[in-house]
């Protein structure tokens, strides 16, 4: 019998080893041949997917829809928006070659979209009637990194969603930003189980071509925090660079204004790091590719298909009843075997099933973050199980957010208030502003309360 996979490294002293091991092990990604470049196996890829649908219907239902620009950026695109892009062009891949021809112009990979988007926008927008103009789009970036190579974290070609909006105000603008933040915050806490801070990045660590960006960021358990998505009021920097300009109701010409915002799935990685221990992934139920692994046991031949029957019945039960469960009847593994297997991939629950509890019309249920076992009645199977569900979603959370809530202090708050930190924060749905930022922008501080009620 093949040796199962073993996660070896300690969380708690080996972070950057242990990640590794995790996200291997588990068959979340693998290295691929390329060099800085990972595969997204079908194990990760699923929780994407559950990412995408869930942020999908949020935008959908804000009035947003999906559209797609060329990988391709010209590189006078880029160009026209030196100032803004300065310090990210190292970043760029660049084609150069077609075919056998070599290209007069180049053409970077897609390093973010703004400057192909926003060529578009200048040629759609006419009038106020055509805004607001609220586009994203699903794709693949590509960025040259030189720094080592994490799955998830750092990669030089990853996926994400970047949401591109046209406005004809600057309040416009602001709310369709924090609109954006509000489900970010929701997918991060809800989906996700990680608590993040919302703060707005100082002048230092803005967007440069940003009038303001405001950021997610979550804690990791090595202590650094991790920048879980971004959402961008452009201001009007964009569209006087690419001079998209409508009539309004005052039939006047006005330069528009526009939002950017992204999440990556750099997400991935962080609910490895902040959930996982040292037997490997811990996923939250909302996220988990299987909320529900069904193993059964039997230890004589003539218990096997009535136990293999009774699987199926289960599985078929909590599938039907919104439930995602899978079987392992493989033949060639033991339980124990399986057991080790599972709760590397994180399943939230194991339900096992042998003789004994077929005898009993029961089942024994066991949650990955606890460990804890109960036994199950089949009369209550949907309910029970779904309670377990809710409730390891539910303690992911609190035990997250105790982790960041003594991690950050009182005082580190008032050092942040008191503007020797460079980043101002939105703690517990209240907006701290640096003095800097107060001082500076009398405009700024007039829609500060917007921010107030991020929850
Ligand atoms: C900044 C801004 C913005 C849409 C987001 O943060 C969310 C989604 N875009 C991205 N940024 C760059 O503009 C950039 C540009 C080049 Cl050319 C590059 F090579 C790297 C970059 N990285 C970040």
């Amino acid at each position: 019998m093949a040796k199962a996979a073993k996660i070896t490294a300690k969380k708690s002293t080996h972070f950057s080893e242990w990640y590794t091991q995790v996200v291997l092990r588990s068959e979340l990604a693998d290295y691929a041949p390329v060099k800085g470049c990972m595969v997204f196996r079908e194990y990760s890829y699923a929780m994407w997917e559950k990412i995408q649908k869930y942020f999908d219907e949020q935008i959908k239902k804000t009035g947003h829809k999906n559209a797609y620009f060329p990988v391709f950026i010209p590189e006078k695109f880029l160009k026209k928006e030196a100032e803004h892009f300065k310090g990210f062009v190292p970043e760029c891949a660049w084609v150069t070659v077609g075919g056998e021809r070599t290209l007069k112009e180049r053409l970077a990979v897609r390093p973010t979209s703004e400057t192909i988007i926003y060529t578009m926008f200048r040629k759609w927008i006419r009038s106020w009637r055509d805004l607001p103009l609220k586009l994203n789009q699903w794709c693949n970036i590509v960025r040259w990194e030189t720094r080592a190579t994490k799955p998830f974290l750092r990669t030089r070609e990853f996926l994400w969603q970047e949401g591109h909006t046209a406005h004809a105000t600057v309040e416009d603008a602001d709310t369709e930003a924090m609109e954006i933040l509000r489900i970010y915050k929701n997918l991060m806490e809800n989906l996700l189980a990680i608590p993040v801070l919302v703060g707005k990045k100082s002048e230092l660590e803005k967007f440069a071509g940003a009038l303001y960006t405001v950021t997610l960021e979550a804690l990791m358990p090595d202590g650094k925090t991790l920048q879980m998505g971004t959402s961008h009021n452009l201001g009007q920097n964009f569209s006087k660079a690419f001079k998209i300009q409508f009539i309004g109701e005052d039939e006047k010409d006005h330069y528009v204004w526009t939002t950017s915002w992204g999440i990556s799935t750099r997400l991935l990685g962080a609910i490895v790091m902040v959930h996982g221990d040292d037997k490997g992934l811990v996923l939250p139920p909302r996220i988990a590719p299987y909320q529900a692994v069904i193993i059964p046991i039997f230890y004589k031949e003539v218990e096997r298909d009535t136990i293999l029957n009774k699987a199926r019945d289960v599985s078929d039960t909590l599938n039907q009843n919104g439930i995602s469960a899978t079987i392992d009847d493989r033949m060639e593994y033991t339980p124990g075997w399986k057991f080790n297997e599972w709760e590397l991939k994180g399943v939230p629950v194991r339900i096992e099933i042998g003789p004994k509890d077929i005898k009993h019309n029961r089942v024994v249920a066991a949650r990955r973050d606890t460990s804890e076992r109960v036994e199950v009645t089949e009369d209550h199977l949907v309910s029970t199980i779904r309670e377990i569900l809710n409730a390891v979603q539910d303690n992911l959370f609190s035990r997250a957010r105790e982790f960041l809530e003594a991690n950050i202090t009182a005082e580190e708050l008032r050092r942040i208030q008191k503007g020797s930190e460079k980043k101002t924060w939105v703690h517990q749905g209240q907006l701290v502003l640096t003095h800097e930022v107060r001082r500076k922008d009398k405009r700024r501080d007039r829609r500060r309360n917007l921010f107030d009620s991020i929850k």
